[in-house]
């Protein structure tokens, strides 16, 4: 497979193809991918503008940790309609992940606290890495999670859950973050980046209108009232059903040639 790097070296953040994997990586190691303004407009564009023939991808970052949150040096004197446009605009990068065109993949390793937390849960798999910790230290230096957290951590791991992590500075390691919903997957140290790639082919492998219904439909059903979900359900499964694609697919599978679900796939 060939990789193209795709932007200057000194750039907050790097985008690489690799066949149909975007692999999108922080590049602030030496700030532990402290997120400023160029870094979070930086996500913005690369997740906008993927190129075409991309259909899953996987968010990293350089060195130790997946990233430190705000960077705090930026916290400066800003003014009230300042820091909300600040926080508006974290929340445009990051629906820009969540309810962009492909389905993400993070690998987590480090730190992943604060506004780096906040990255994580807008993507749509998570894989953590042994030395992965979770943290939420808003609560510790005076200010509120400004990135979405608010909206997407309680639905990962509960309101009062998040509360606690705040009021007290708790930090979660790898594995108890596994149980609670901040990963899907804990891996070694190391090994967290090959797992994120591998699970990003299977995605990429799957059918397009599925996976659109899984990261556009299935959370707009899970927030949404009863009725709606299952009248949102019933025209999600028809055109999913429609495709050619899931004709031949589940043709495949009746003529035993596809793989079947067991629980070492
Ligand atoms: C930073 C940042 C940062 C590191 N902003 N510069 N986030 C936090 O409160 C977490 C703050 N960071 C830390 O607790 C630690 O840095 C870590 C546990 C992540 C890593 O520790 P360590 O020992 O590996 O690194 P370090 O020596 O603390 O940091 C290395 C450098 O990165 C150092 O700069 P240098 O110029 O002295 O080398 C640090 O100042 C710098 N650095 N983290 C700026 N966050 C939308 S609202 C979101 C609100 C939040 O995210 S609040 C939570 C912010």
């Amino acid at each position: 497979m060939s990789a193209v790097p795709l932007a200057e070296a000194s750039a907050p953040v790097s985008i690489r193809i690799e066949g149909e994997i975007a692999i999108v990586r922080l590049e602030r190691p030496e700030k532990r991918n402290a997120l400023n303004d160029p870094a979070v407009l930086a996500l913005e564009g690369a997740f906008r503008d993927l190129p075409k023939g991309v259909k899953a991808a996987v968010l990293c970052g350089a060195g130790a940790h997946f990233s430190a949150g705000l960077d705090l040096s930026e916290l400066a004197e800003t003014g009230l309609s300042e820091a909300v446009d600040h926080s508006r605009m974290w929340h445009r990068a990051f629906e820009a992940i969540e309810f962009g065109r492909v389905p993400v993949v993070s690998a987590l390793k480090g730190a992943v606290v604060g506004g780096g937390l906040e990255l994580a849960a807008a993507t749509h798999v998570r894989v953590a890495e042994q030395s992965t910790f979770y943290a939420l230290p808003e609560g510790q230096r005076g200010i509120f999670v400004g990135g979405g957290g608010s909206v997407r951590l309680p639905r990962l791991i509960g309101a009062s859950r998040m509360m606690e992590m705040m009021l007290t500075g708790r930090v979660y390691r790898a594995d108890e973050g596994c149980q609670i919903g901040f990963s899907h997957y804990v891996t070694p140290d190391g090994l967290g980046l090959a797992k994120a790639l591998e699970l990003a082919c299977k995605i990429a492998g799957n059918a397009g209108r599925t996976n659109f219904a899984l990261i556009h439909a299935l959370p707009r059903i899970a927030e949404g009232d009863r009725a709606t979900g299952y009248l949102m359900e019933a025209l999600m499964a028809a055109i999913a059903q429609e495709d050619g694609e899931a004709k031949s697919r589940m043709r495949a599978f009746l003529e035993k040639r596809a793989a079947k679900t067991t629980p070492e796939d």
